[in-house]
């Protein structure tokens, strides 16, 4: 058996159509169902939906074989045994560092709000500047209306939330898609299921680039 752990979401409708070519699909709608785990019209592959920042810790622990998540994730984790063999070129966007259009006033060290505090003490701290993060859930874009901080680190798509709430992208952070992890132990004992399944879905992957 094969455990796929997905996430609800951009993630979950931009994976769908990956494993459709890797001849599955789930027998019941995950958006619109309470249910957690999902027969698939594979009958050795199982498909949980679960947060977006869980997916890396089932993998790791062998819950699920195989996830999805976003590099965001990927990089605020601090599990290290998962493999990424493949970036699924979807769910993408940019990290960055955002603030109020007007510029910023700040006296004194830089106060930053973010969830991804991993990827922003690393970013601040390989420039060598001192900062304050503040660790936030969600709406990042508030903090510095409501001078909770000066700026923040998050992911920007269109950049409409952030013009929405008069902020502006300062700098570019990383590049984030979302990609394949898959456990390690996995990759090993179920390399003759695995292995076939990251070639199919790397295939729908490039198919989907050229249609694009
Ligand atoms: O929402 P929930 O708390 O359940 O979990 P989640 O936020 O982790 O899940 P979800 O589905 O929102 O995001 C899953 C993954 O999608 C993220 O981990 C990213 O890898 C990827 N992704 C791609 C994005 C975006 N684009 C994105 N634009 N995730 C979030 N956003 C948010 C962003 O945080 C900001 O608030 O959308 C807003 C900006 O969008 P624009 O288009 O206005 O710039
Ligand atoms: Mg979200």
């Amino acid at each position: 058996m094969l455990t796929i752990a997905l996430s609800k979401g951009r993630i979950l409708k931009e994976t769908l159509p990956l494993l459709a070519h890797a001849g599955i699909s789930l027998k019941d709608d995950p958006e619109s169902s309470r249910k957690l785990i999902f027969d698939t019209t594979r009958d050795d592959v199982k498909v949980v939906i679960i947060r977006a920042a869980d997916v890396p810790a089932y993998v790791n622990h062998g819950a699920a074989d195989i996830g999805v998540a976003g590099k965001d994730v990927l990089m605020e984790s601090d599990v290290s045994g998962l493999y990424e063999p493949l970036d699924l070129r979807i769910a993408c966007c940019k990290l960055m560092v955002a603030g109020p259009v007007d510029g910023i006033r700040a006296n004194g060290r830089l106060r930053i709000a973010t969830k991804y505090i991993t990827s922003a003490r690393r970013y601040f701290a390989a420039k060598g500047e001192q900062v304050d993060i503040i660790k936030l859930y969600g709406s990042m874009e508030l903090a510095p209306l409501v001078n909770l901080a000066d700026c923040i680190v998050d992911l920007v798509d269109t950049g409409n939330t952030l013009k929405a709430n008069g902020l502006m992208a300062y700098e570019h952070m990383a590049d984030i898609s979302s990609r394949l992890v898959v456990n390690k132990a996995s990759m090993k004992m179920k390399h003759d299921v695995v292995k076939p399944f990251i070639e199919l879905v790397s295939e729908a992957v490039k198919q989907r680039g050229h249609a694009s």
